[in-house]
């Protein structure tokens, strides 16, 4: 965006110049001098007022007198309760309160269309993109289409993982989240004298990097142990696709599951639905232990009240650290290249146990009413 205003600055000043010069110009006729002179006086005139319009125009673009920095913001959708803490943390942070003048575009899913938001953004010549990037993949022609318009890209929550033209990534570790739930039910199904471990998995959106984390983590787990996993099928981490998922399971795998795992909360309300409206009995002290991830406020409160049995937060609070990173580059720093944020583990009770990840001793949250009014 300050680029775009000292391109035209340096109209304005040519234009100007073209003016005074156009005196120096070659004496036309005697008779034809005056109207030959008014003439180019007019067309300098002209240029000189163009200029001037863009150049008020492009200091209205960046951010004016108010000198905000402009940031625009590529969301993957609004497709969880996780998402919704998620952008709204983010449009909280980029306000015109705090200095920032934020393009916010909820991409609904679709790939193409998040790839079209970046562009618009480069189009916009704003001073920061910010991508949470619905797949992991596809992204280096884009990124180098910011980076040859010399605009910094910030990917937040998931990762991109085929380009590397971005400054920093700041998000949860998903493997880790994966792992810790497979660790947590090897310590709690000990607990609970449960020797056979047949589960079923709904994954959120295939290819996305909290998808891939999660499946890899619980899965490596499921492999050490000898675990049985049935079958595993997206539910693209909607509520609707939880349960639709869960409906043909609760069909093709009729009393042969003891343990299901949601990839997000939504995903495990659209699961509990499809359970209950099956007889299928989940919860602590229940036929079917079910495993989530997020661990938003509704999905805490789904713990508290029996339905599942542990929940793996993810947190989606990431917007403070990107505003950060962002403040680094403003003052002409580096800043980290990744950037962790920290998740929690959430049970009641009788579900907390010792486990580690990775050799990292784990603590739990047990969850209360109190710990439900913190959540995100
Ligand atoms: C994870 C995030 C995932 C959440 C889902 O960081 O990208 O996407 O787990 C959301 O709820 O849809």
């Amino acid at each position: 965006m300050k680029k775009k205003l000292i391109s035209v600055l340096l109209t304005g000043v040519m234009a100007a110049s073209l003016l005074a010069g156009c005196g120096g110009a070659a004496p036309a006729p005697a008779a034809e001098a005056p109207a030959a002179a008014t003439e180019a006086v007019e067309e300098v005139a002209e240029t000189v007022e163009e200029a001037a319009e863009e150049v008020a125009e492009a200091v209205e673009d960046a951010g004016g007198a108010d000198g905000l920095i402009t940031v625009g913001f590529a969301q993957v959708g609004h497709e969880s309760d996780w998402r919704t803490a998620s952008t709204k943390s983010c449009q909280d942070v980029f306000s015109e309160a705090n200095g920032y003048d934020l393009s916010f575009v909820d991409c609904d899913n679709d790939e193409a269309a998040q790839k079209e938001a970046v562009r618009s953004f480069i189009e916009q010549g704003v001073d920061y993109i910010i991508i949470d990037p619905i797949i992991a993949t596809g992204w280096d022609t884009v990124l180098t289409e910011c980076d040859d318009a010399g605009i910094p890209v910030i990917v937040i929550d998931r990762t991109i993982d085929d380009s590397d033209k971005y400054v920093s990534w700041v998000g949860s570790d998903f493997l880790t989240e994966g792992k810790a739930a497979g660790e947590w039910l090897k310590a709690y199904a000990e607990k609970q004298g449960i020797t056979e471990i047949n589960a079923l998995i709904i994954q959120g959106t295939i290819g996305s990097s909290a998808q891939i984390g999660r499946t890899d983590g619980f899965n490596e787990i499921a492999e050490r142990e000898g675990w049985t996993v049935l079958d595993q099928q997206t539910g693209d981490f909607t509520e609707a696709g939880g349960q639709e998922v869960m409906e043909s399971f609760c069909k093709s795998y009729e009393g042969k599951f003891n343990v299901v795992v949601c990839e997000n909360d939504n995903e495990a309300f659209g699961a509990m639905t499809a359970m209950d409206n099956a007889g299928v009995s989940y919860g602590p002290g229940n036929d079917v232990i079910l495993i989530s991830y997020d661990a938003c406020t509704a999905g805490l409160e789904k713990v508290k009240a029996g339905g599942i049995t542990a929940d793996f937060e993810c947190n989606p609070l990431a917007a403070p650290t990107v505003a950060g990173v962002i403040d680094t580059l403003e003052a002409g720093g580096t800043p980290e290249a990744q950037i962790l944020v920290p998740d929690n583990w959430y049970a009641l009770a009788d579900a907390i146990v010792d486990f580690s990840v990775d050799g990292n001793a784990q603590s739990m949250i047990e969850v209360t009413d109190e710990v439900i009014e913190a959540q995100y």
